[in-house]
Order: C-alpha cells, then structure tokens, then sequence
C-alpha cells in the first residue's frame, strides 16, 4: 500500500489534534461473479484488492467526534448524542456505524478521526464499504470491545443500510474485512459460510475499466431492484412456503409463478436464479484452471445485467463490446451495483497493456470520455498498520 498516503493521513491527524494515532487500513473490492445476489441470500465471489482507505483514530475527554476527510479536505463535528445525517455524504458512513455500535450497547467515548484512501471514488470498487468497515474496525481497537470480524462487517452493513440509505447486502464490506492475499472469497450470503479459492495464475490479469460515470439513479434504482426481488419471493411463497429469498428459489418456480404477475419481476428474478447457478458452475471451472468458461460466464453475466437485471448503462456496455472479440481478454463484465462504475476484465498477462490502450483509445472514440483503466492485485482485508 502507498507509504505517502499512510504518512499524509498521520501527518495531517498530529497537525489537527496534536496527538499520535492508531492506524487502520481497509481495502476495496473486485467481485468475480454473482452480481446482485448477496441480498437475495445467494452466493458471490469477491476480492479485496491492493487500494485502501487508511484511518488514523485517538480518543478524546469528551463527546465530541471530530473528523476530517483529507481527499475533500473537509472536516465534520457531530456528539455522540447528536448523529444527524450531514450534507455532505462521507462523514454518514462514519456516524452510521458509530451509530450502530450505540444500538449494540457498546459505549464509545469521543473521538478524532482522519482519514484518506487511493479507492477510487464512485468507481463501483466499494470505498464507501471500506470506510465503514475501517470505522468499525477502528473503534473497536481503539475502545477494546472484541467485536468479531463478521460483526464488523454487519455493523458497516448495517450502517449503509439505515444510515445511508442504501439498502445493500453483505458483499462489499465482507470482502473488504475477510480478504486474503490471492484468494478469491465464496460467501455465501444466507448464513456468511465461507471458503477461499485461491487465485494466483501469473498468466492473468484482472483489469478493471472505469467509465468515468456514476449516473444518479443508482441508489434508488438498486433498492428498487431489492424490492422487485422481494415481492418475486412473495408470488413463489403463496405455493411454497418454505422458499424465502431467490436463493431457495427454481427457474421452473420463477417461471409458473412470477412471469404471469409481472414481467419486469419476472426477469429480475430469472437473472437473480440462473446467475446463483452460473456462480456455483462459474467455481467448478476455476477448481479445473479452465479459464476460458470461467470468461464466458462473466460475459453471460453482463448480459443478464444489461437485459434482464438492467443496471447497466450505455458507457459499460460499450467497454465489454469492446473487448468482446479480443483473443487476449478471456471475459467481462459490468461490476457491483451498475449504472456507471467499473467493468471487471480477465485478460492475458503478456497482452494488459495493448488490451488497455486499445480500450482506452476505443471508449474515447465512441463515448467522448476517458476510461481509467486499473490493475486489481488480490491482497489482505481490514488490519492495523500500527500500535
Ligand atoms: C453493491 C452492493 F453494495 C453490494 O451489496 C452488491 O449487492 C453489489 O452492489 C451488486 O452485486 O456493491
């Protein structure tokens, strides 16, 4: 991890407060497949990857929590008494999970926190989830409350959830707290069992696209596809009982009890199905190294999400067309919640750099904006940085 933005973040705590603090670091995501299943209690296959938000963090005599972001270069001052939403967004993924440590009953002092990151920003590669996750991970060192690791991540959930707003599921934040060096992470979101499949084929890269948008209906149009899911569970439940998310779910029970109700839910819901299968195939072909499905799996997948699932926007699908016919890029994707953010590229070694400026010049060419493109390394989740 970058050493100068460990110092920046030290540095600019002991100017504001004076004092030495605890360091703290939690990474962003790449997801390799299962898009939008974490909250329909399916299966997804993340990564925490080499980019952090880093966290310095001291206690204080009083009330008061001071932060300070040094990437908008802003600060914030709230009580523990007084967690009102901010008008800006960022101080809301610190104060909801403060929040959610209150409603557990532990009992936090004041405290000042400052903190910076190299996650991009609205790049769909989950800073907001690492800031939380760093938060909690953070008050729970620096008050001693022994929180386990899957508790963390759930209270930074949770803080999205009611805090923010967003009414995301599990992923971001377990990936970000429960990764490991080259090991992909098969959650499975409906008791958070686990297992790592390693990934460390030098052969591969995994490049991510940035389109350089976030369009705005992104929030409301992914609790929007939470509630369309939900009410498909509903239309199965009146004749199965015991089925309670899409993830005890059929494609043949999808198919006689939702589609007559409604169409939209009925895509929806088919996506949901047939990509918690695609994942567990999708797992089969990396214990067998084949590559090559594993690739055409995350194209099926993109097309799931722009047809069926339809959170994709014009700018993603323009860079998987692209790279669609590229003998040197096994499979692609848009990733995470969609409308903007990131596709997920598998491309061959010895091919990245042509692959990402044949990409690059391409997207300009066809959408006026400029790509960012990104190497995802697989590295470690949420850990101290110092004592
Ligand atoms: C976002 C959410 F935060 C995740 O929980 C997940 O649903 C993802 O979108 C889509 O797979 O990153």
């Amino acid at each position: 991890m970058a050493v100068v933005l460990q110092d920046s973040v030290r540095t600019k705590f002991q100017e504001l407060f004076n004092d030495t603090p605890l360091l703290i670091r939690s990474p962003g995501r790449v997801n390799l497949i299962g898009e939008h299943t974490d909250y329909n209690g399916g299966l997804v296959l993340p990564a925490a990857i080499d980019k952090n938000i880093v966290l310095a963090i001291g206690k204080r005599d009083d009330d008061s929590v001071q932060l300070y972001s040094l990437d908008q270069q802003q600060t914030h001052q709230a009580t523990l008494h007084t967690l009102d939403r901010a008008p800006q967004l960022w101080p809301d993924y610190i104060l909801g999970v403060v929040q959610q440590l209150q409603k557990r009953g532990f009992a936090l002092q004041g405290f000042n926190l400052v903190f910076g990151g190299d996650i991009p920003q609205g790049a769909g590669l989950s800073s907001s989830a690492a800031l939380e996750c760093a938060t909690a991970f953070a008050l729970n060192e620096l008050f001693g409350f022994g929180i386990a690791r899957l508790d963390l991540a759930l209270i930074g959930q949770a803080a999205e959830n009611e805090f923010v707003g967003v009414k995301c599921g599990l992923m971001d934040q377990f990936a970000s707290v429960f990764g490991q060096a080259q090991q992909l992470i098969k959650l499975d979101c409906r008791d958070f069992s686990y297992e790592y499949i390693p990934f460390n084929t030098p052969d591969l890269r995994i490049v991510l696209f940035d389109t350089q948008v976030k369009h705005s209906l992104a929030s409301s149009a992914y609790n929007e596809r939470r509630e369309q899911c939900e009410y498909g569970v509903s239309l199965i439940q009146r004749h199965h009982p015991q089925v309670t998310s899409l993830r005890d779910a059929t494609l043949e029970q999808v198919e006689r009890y939702v589609k007559p109700e409604n169409e939209v839910v009925y895509n929806r819901c088919h996506y949901v199905v047939a990509e918690i299968q695609r994942l567990q195939d999708a797992c089969e072909d990396l214990r067998r190294d084949d590559f090559v499905a594993f690739g055409k799996r995350m194209f099926e997948t993109h097309a799931g999400l722009q047809h069926q699932y339809e959170v994709s926007c014009a700018e993603l699908d323009v860079l998987v067309d692209l790279v669609r016919d590229d003998d040197a890029v096994l499979g692609a994707r848009m990733m995470g919640g969609g409308f903007g953010g990131c596709t997920i590229n598998l491309v061959k070694a010895d091919q990245t750099q042509r692959v990402i400026d044949t990409v690059v010049r391409l997207y300009a060419e066809k959408t006026d904006k400029h790509a960012q493109a990104y190497v995802a390394n697989i590295a470690e989740g949420t850990a101290i940085i110092n004592h």
